[in-house]
């Protein structure tokens, strides 16, 4: 209590200013004597002298009776900051030695210790104030823009919806209707193959190839019986004891060295008849391919046989007939009938084209002419027709459902903001160099570190959410002021490479700086027109904090 002795102020102004110290401007007329005086705590528990307040002794149960002596724990000293904004510190700050800017009339120190600084900080304050104020002005109206520019976007991606489902309509009738018609086309030709197949031609090739069929097949056994039959005569020529003189095995085996083209056996010499062996089965072999007689210029030789008969009997008819019927088929439109608008004036074609399909429908009802049979059985331009009806389809719904999806993120919370104003950002790239990189972010997709001296691009991740603190509310500033992009390259031994994008109100959307907090870690900081509310709108914390201040003062 000495130092109060040292001001120089009457004794009885003193005292009362001095316990009013510490007290919020809210409760100040709480803190006056009672006529006998005496105070009672706030919280009515205790009436104690009024010598007790502020006396730096703890006496109420709330501490209410010291609130300028930091002497009850847990209380709140307000500091006036005349000529600056009034502030609260926590009582365990009063009188610790230490001046604080929070509280810039030194206030919370005994007289002497801290200067009052409030003029010097008042004003830089408001300096700063001003400046950040004219920085909100003109962000804000840039803002206002990119609401403009989200509630055009509304607009047409409505107009697209509307459009699409219009589109929507027609291809899916147009869908329907092709489908049908292919449909149709396509069982017609089933019928009109149906009936080519009856044809005598076709018939007759098909019995061809079965005959030919069938004669390969008896022709593959009686080469095999043959090949048994020379085994087994072989071994008779080879085997068998001419000093019995077995007439009947000896006419056997010259019979066979006859037809075969061999030696004698008792010429050659046993030992050597398993060398002339291979000799043999060639000759044999030859022998027998060996024409008899000049052959036919169309005749298939045994090798052609051998080789290609497989491959003939192998052919589509089905295909050949198809084709057949398209290479016979007589050019209708040569006729005279048909030629006759190629000689008659423009003006009048139209009337004669209608004219020439009744009279054709006509002719084909008499029988007179044929009509087009269903003989067209290639429906394959039809089939691609509806395919591509179908894909046509495909992509208007595809546009129509990513104009939903977009109409549905433009006004929300957590897609562009509840006023829409990030929409016109999306795809927006902000770039800045900083060391051996250029660090890239393209806000709502992806952030990327570019080697300056060429190497691999690492991914730092794609946008995944705004703030996702759980003390931070969507939609209040806070939530905006941080962007979280996520599983970008993977480090080597380390974490997949991500992104905190701490934005704040600026004139420009611009990157201010990169700092890999910890390894593959990245915090960027930068600024945006996106997040300069009005100033008459200050809906987040930062506003009502700058209007509680206020209030207290
Ligand atoms: C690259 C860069 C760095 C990162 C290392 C980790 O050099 O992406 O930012 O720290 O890889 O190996």
């Amino acid at each position: 209590m000495l130092w109060l002795l040292l001001l120089p102020l009457p004794l009885q102004a003193l005292g009362a200013t001095a316990k009013t110290l510490g007290v919020s401007p809210r409760l100040v007329s709480e803190y006056v004597p009672s006529k006998s005086n005496t105070w009672t705590c706030l919280d009515g528990s205790k009436q104690i002298p009024w010598d007790y307040v502020n006396d730096d002794s703890c006496d109420c149960a709330d501490g209410s009776d010291e609130p300028g002596t930091g002497a009850c724990p847990n209380q709140p000293f307000y500091c006036q900051n005349e000529g600056h904004i009034g502030a609260f510190i926590p009582s365990s700050r009063v009188k610790d030695g230490l001046c604080e800017l929070d509280c810039c009339d030194g206030s919370d120190e005994r007289p002497g210790v801290c200067e009052d600084v409030c003029k010097e900080v008042g004003q830089a304050h408001k300096k700063k104030v001003e400046e950040e104020t004219k920085i909100r002005k003109t962000g804000s109206k840039i803002r206002s823009t990119y609401i403009a520019y989200a509630h055009k976007e509304k607009k047409r991606l409505e107009g697209v919806i509307e459009a699409s489902a219009t589109e929507i309509a027609i291809r899916e009738n147009e869908v329907i209707r092709l489908r049908d018609i292919t449909e149709r086309a396509e069982s017609l030709s089933a019928a009109a193959l149906e009936l080519k197949q009856q044809s005598p031609l076709y018939i007759s090739l098909v019995t061809h190839s079965n005959a030919l069929k069938s004669l390969q097949r008896e022709h593959k056994k009686h080469l095999q019986r043959e090949e048994e039959l020379s085994d087994i005569l072989n071994a008779l020529r080879t085997g068998y004891n001419p000093n019995y003189q077995d007439m009947a095995v000896l006419e056997a085996v010259r019979g066979w060295e006859e037809m075969a083209g061999l030696p004698h056996i008792n010429d050659v010499g046993k030992d050597s008849v398993s060398n002339e062996e291979a000799g043999v089965q060639e000759d044999t072999a030859s022998d027998v391919a060996e024409p008899e007689e000049a052959l036919d210029d169309e005749m298939w030789s045994a090798e052609e046989l051998e080789k290609d008969l497989d491959d003939l009997l192998n052919s589509d008819y089905v295909s050949l007939l198809l084709e057949h019927d398209e290479y016979v088929q007589s050019p209708t439109e040569g006729s005279a009938l048909f030629d006759i608008a190629s000689y008659l004036p423009d003006s009048v074609v139209p009337q004669f084209e209608g004219f020439r399909e009744t009279l054709v429908s006509w002719l084909v009802t008499l029988g007179i002419i044929k009509g087009e049979t269903p003989s067209s059985t290639d429906t394959s331009h039809l089939r691609q027709a509806l395919t591509d009806a179908e894909n046509e389809l495909k992509k208007v719904k595809k546009e129509k459902e990513d104009a939903e999806n977009d109409i549905k993120e433009i006004f929300n919370v957590h897609g562009y903001g509840l006023e829409g104003e990030w929409k016109k950002l999306d795809g927006t790239c902000l770039r800045t160099e900083v060391g051996d990189y250029t660090y890239e972010v393209c806000l709502f997709g992806e952030a990327k570190q570019i080697p300056n001296k060429g190497g691999s691009t690492f991914s730092l991740g794609k946008f995944a959410s705004w703030n996702p603190s759980p003390d931070v509310k969507p939609g209040e500033e806070a939530y905006y002021q941080k962007q979280i992009y996520n599983r970008g390259t993977r480090c080597w031994n380390g974490p997949e490479r991500n992104v905190v994008l701490l934005l704040s109100c600026g004139t420009e959307n611009t990157l201010h700086s990169v700092v890999e907090l910890e390894k593959c870690e990245y915090q960027l900081t930068g600024t945006t027109p996106a997040l300069c509310r009005p100033l008459d709108n200050f809906g987040g914390k930062e506003g009502k904090n700058s209007n509680a201040s206020r209030d207290e003062l």
